[in-house]
């Protein structure tokens, strides 16, 4: 078997994404647009050919697929490895396939149809009545086509997905598959895919798919980018519009939480001042009002008819001085866990009662920011974030740059893709307060140093208004990319890998490493991961490692050289990690990473509860207005 055949992007010339206009607006219902959710049961078959290619040389799209062989249900979202009871399933490497049918109202054929795609894990190719639609390149991001021109209005459509897991020296994250030619050892063909990351390549349709509709003149992308000036609140707003250019005009109105319009506009381009203001706070510094969230209503009128989009929005500045993190001009520490979105059984498939309990339970904590370590995570979950006051570090899946072939020329550019799908996607949200381009590249390699100056800057031109980072693990002697950052973001374990067990030497040692970074840099710092693995229920007295006494211990040691830099430069700390999670297999992880707070069910360790009480204390002494 050659590479080229499990290599997603071998076929590179193919690798066009999904872009149908600038936009890539959440759908939403109104009085002009029209959602329908095809979430469900779907057919589901795993090309088990030796080369993975059977389905696309047969071309399994041209016919239901349950014509084509064996199918089983697969439901939507949800990643494929973990709902059946077939290893070959769990650990699949290549082309999987996906169909269902559908119908669509008569009275759509006049209005614009688009088939939306929340993500799915890796690279998709979707079919509409057996004709290509869209390609999407990239596991975490949404995508969409305009299907008018596919669809049978008359009865039923056939709607065929095939989903490649493949990981390459160039996909984001970036992973190698190794083939094994000794046929003593292994049997023919055998390959297996090597990741560079510590959780598990989770694959399927991990989002909704949905159909909207706008008219044919349509709003198809809003900027919105806020500032505070005399305690007015100021919403600079910049509207695109698709289809037909020629005499549309726009309506701007700014709702306040009451439905009460509190700010209008008729250009495309401009700034609505609302008076008094409320500011969007975390609910940290805002306890009894947090996260107040306006709406952007705008109404476009054109030959086509109207266009009526919501957009809530959320007044607050964010900004990085030598020394703080302020947001709406005021300090901010942020306390809070770096996360996964998998839990048992759906793998990351969009899951709402998990949302809810993962949000109840960062309240419970006390955390008032979080990380999308190490991929962009469901747009219905950002959702939340800016509902219910919690920040947001939004990390793109640049996560294991580590080898020179992930420094290419190709993987740049595939970076600097995907950070315009993810802030395109994610620019609007009050709770984004900062862009993480990368978790832990090897910025020792000189080759880091005009690669991150690259996907930093351009992220930085894609939006102004909020700092880049990335999320480093070297030494500052030795890291080549810090210089591009707004804010130091920097992961330590002493006292688990290096000096394991000795929780005596974590404060010496993080400390003097702390103040090497600022002494040398003059940035703010934020730790976004320490932790330590813990078997829920594993005692010891003395701790020792993997017991929940040792997690505890070792937190200690780390709360305490923290509360000695709070003030000074440290503006953050985020434990590693909120809850247990998915791995591969490996002699280091016991069915997954153990540093959770939380076990993979969402049940608290004893560490929990010391974190509970250290963010509770810290939200009073450094937060409330
Ligand atoms: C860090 C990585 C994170 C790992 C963690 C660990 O950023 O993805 O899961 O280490 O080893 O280096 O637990």
């Amino acid at each position: 078997m050659s590479a080229a055949v499990l290599g997603v992007c071998a076929v590179a010339i193919l690798c066009v994404t999904g872009v149908a206009g600038i936009g890539m607006l959440y759908p939403r219902d109104s009085e002009s647009r029209e959602v329908k959710n095809l979430d469900g049961m779907w057919n589901f078959r795993a090309d088990m050919s030796p080369t993975r290619d059977a389905g696309l040389k047969q071309s399994w799209f041209s016919q239901p697929l349950a014509k084509t062989g064996p199918v089983i249900p697969m439901p939507v979202p949800s990643s494929y490895n973990d709902v059946t009871q077939d290893k070959a399933i769990r650990d699949f490497v290549g082309w999987v396939w996906y169909d269902r049918s559908f119908f669509v109202p008569q009275d759509w054929q006049n209005r614009r149809v688009v088939l939306r795609f929340g993500s799915a894990h890796y690279y998709s190719m979707v079919w509409v009545n057996s004709q290509k639609v869209v390609e999407h390149n990239g596991g975490h991001l949404p995508f969409e086509a305009e299907i008018n021109k596919y669809l049978n209005f008359a009865g039923s459509n056939l709607l065929t997905v095939a989903v490649n897991n493949t990981l390459t020296p160039h996909t984001l994250p970036p992973g190698t598959i190794t083939y094994e030619s000794d046929t003593k050892r292994y049997p023919e063909g055998y390959f297996v895919q090597n990741l560079q990351m510590d959780f598990f390549n989770y694959a399927g349709i991990h989002r909704h798919v949905r159909l909207y509709t706008t008219p044919t003149t349509y709003i198809d992308d809003v900027t919105v980018t806020t500032d505070i000036s005399d305690g007015k609140g100021i919403v600079n707003y910049q509207i695109v519009a698709g289809g037909s250019t020629q005499g549309n005009s726009i309506k701007v109105e700014v709702e306040d939480r009451e439905g009460n319009v509190v700010g209008t506009s008729a250009t495309f381009t401009g700034a609505v001042s609302i008076a008094n203001a409320n500011l969007w706070y975390p609910y940290t510094m805002m306890p009894n009002s947090p996260a107040y969230l306006y709406t952007l209503k705008m109404t476009l009128t054109s030959a086509a008819g109207t266009d009526v989009y919501r957009l809530p929005i959320g007044i607050r500045t964010v900004q990085v001085t030598d020394t703080q993190l302020l947001i709406n001009n005021k300090p901010f520490y942020c306390h809070g866990a770096a996360k996964h979105e998998d839990s048992d059984i759906r793998g990351k498939g969009l899951d709402y009662a998990l949302i809810a309990k993962d949000f109840n339970m960062l309240k419970w904590l006390g955390v008032n920011c979080f990380r999308t370590s190490h991929y962009p995570y469901a747009e219905e979950i950002m959702d939340q974030a800016d509902r219910q006051g919690i920040m947001v570090i939004d990390e793109s899946p640049g996560v294991g740059i580590s080898t020179d072939e992930n420094f290419s020329n190709e993987s740049l550019s595939h970076h600097l893709e995907v950070m315009g799908e993810l802030v395109r996607r994610d620019k609007n949200r009050p709770s984004v307060m900062i862009w993480s381009v990368a978790n832990e590249p090897a910025t020792n390699k000189d080759i880091a140093a005009p690669y991150f100056k690259s996907v930093i800057g351009h992220t930085k031109n894609l939006d102004p208004t909020r700092p880049v980072t990335f999320v480093c693990n070297h030494h500052y002697s030795d890291d080549k990319a810090i210089p591009y950052v707004d804010i130091i973001c920097f992961n330590r374990y002493y006292g688990w890998y290096s000096d394991t067990g000795h929780t005596e030497v974590i404060q010496l040692q993080l400390g003097s490493d702390m103040d090497g970074w600022r002494s040398k840099y003059n940035k703010p710092l934020i730790i976004t991961e320490y932790g330590a693995d813990t078997v829920a229920g594993l005692h010891r007295d003395p701790s020792s490692v993997f017991t929940e006494e040792y997690q505890v211990d070792f937190m200690t040691e780390y709360h305490k050289l923290f509360d000695t830099r709070i003030g000074k430069y440290l503006v953050g700390e985020m434990v590693w990690n909120f809850a247990d999670f998915m791995t591969k297999q490996g002699v280091k992880r016991v069915v997954g990473n153990k540093k959770g707070m939380l076990t993979r069910q969402r049940q608290p360790k004893a560490a929990a509860f010391l974190l509970r009480e250290r963010y509770h204390d810290l939200m009073n002494s450094t937060h409330h207005l």
